[in-house]
């Protein structure tokens, strides 16, 4: 036994962030099974920015709306552009998992109406950004993790505010919300790993009040 031992303190998080880890852990084979409908429905794709480049995650959405990216811009659609058709309707399963993890947190009655659903793979990344789409600021955005862990990045409230790096693993929970609804945040490169159930992908759900 060491008595000396140097103990690593994590510092608290932002005003409105809460880290459930693991909490969607329990969910995992309705969520994953959905998740498969939709996109047998919309499928992964990788879209193009303004400036002309590809992302390197490929993504989809449920909901009434879906988030995109073209030659014109961010934004919320109601429409998958790839089909013409309507997105695919948000899962019971999804409702269920987002309203739990926004009430644990302190947040009553989380209704998202979109869920943007980001695939990646080895070497995919996301650069620091704020998510600011959104009709509705004042509602939280719960994220939760699946498949192969990312080191994922977060700021503050100026893209120049120092940043904390946090693991996201298999069934990790994240709610943003308050102040830090608005803070700068990304994902380093995905490092090749395997995950049982999803090989070497890692998938991201983010719940949102878009509209
Ligand atoms: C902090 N997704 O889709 S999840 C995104 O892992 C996005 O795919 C990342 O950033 C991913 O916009 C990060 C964590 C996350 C999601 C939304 C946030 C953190 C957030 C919204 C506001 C503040
Ligand atoms: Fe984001």
């Amino acid at each position: 036994m060491d008595l000396f031992r140097d103990y690593k303190i994590s510092p608290p998080l932002p005003a409105g962030a809460f880290f459930l880890k693991e909490f969607a852990c329990p969910y995992e084979a309705p969520v994953l099974e959905a998740l498969d409908k939709i996109v047998q429905a919309a499928p992964f794709r990788q879209m193009g920015t303004r400036r002309g480049y590809r992302m390197s995650v490929a993504m989809t959405s449920c909901g009434e709306a879906g988030w995109i990216s073209d030659q014109k811009g961010y934004r919320y659609v109601k429409t998958d552009p790839d089909s013409g058709k309507p997105w695919p309707a948000m899962p019971k399963i999804f409702l269920q998992l987002a309203g739990m993890a926004a009430q644990a947190a302190g947040y009553e009655e989380f209704l998202p109406d979109s869920c943007l659903i980001n695939r990646y793979q080895p070497g995919s990344k996301m650069a620091l950004h704020q998510d600011k789409d959104e009709g509705e600021l004042n509602a939280p955005v719960v994220s939760v993790s699946f498949g192969v862990p990312a080191n994922f990045m977060f700021g503050g409230p100026e893209r120049t505010s120092p940043v904390r790096k946090i693991i996201l693993e298999h069934g990790d929970v994240f709610v943003w919300g308050g102040p830090a609804r608005l803070f700068y945040h990304g994902i380093a490169p995905l490092k090749e790993g395997y995950h049982p159930l999803l090989g070497n992908l890692r998938i991201n759900l983010t719940f949102r009040k878009a509209l």
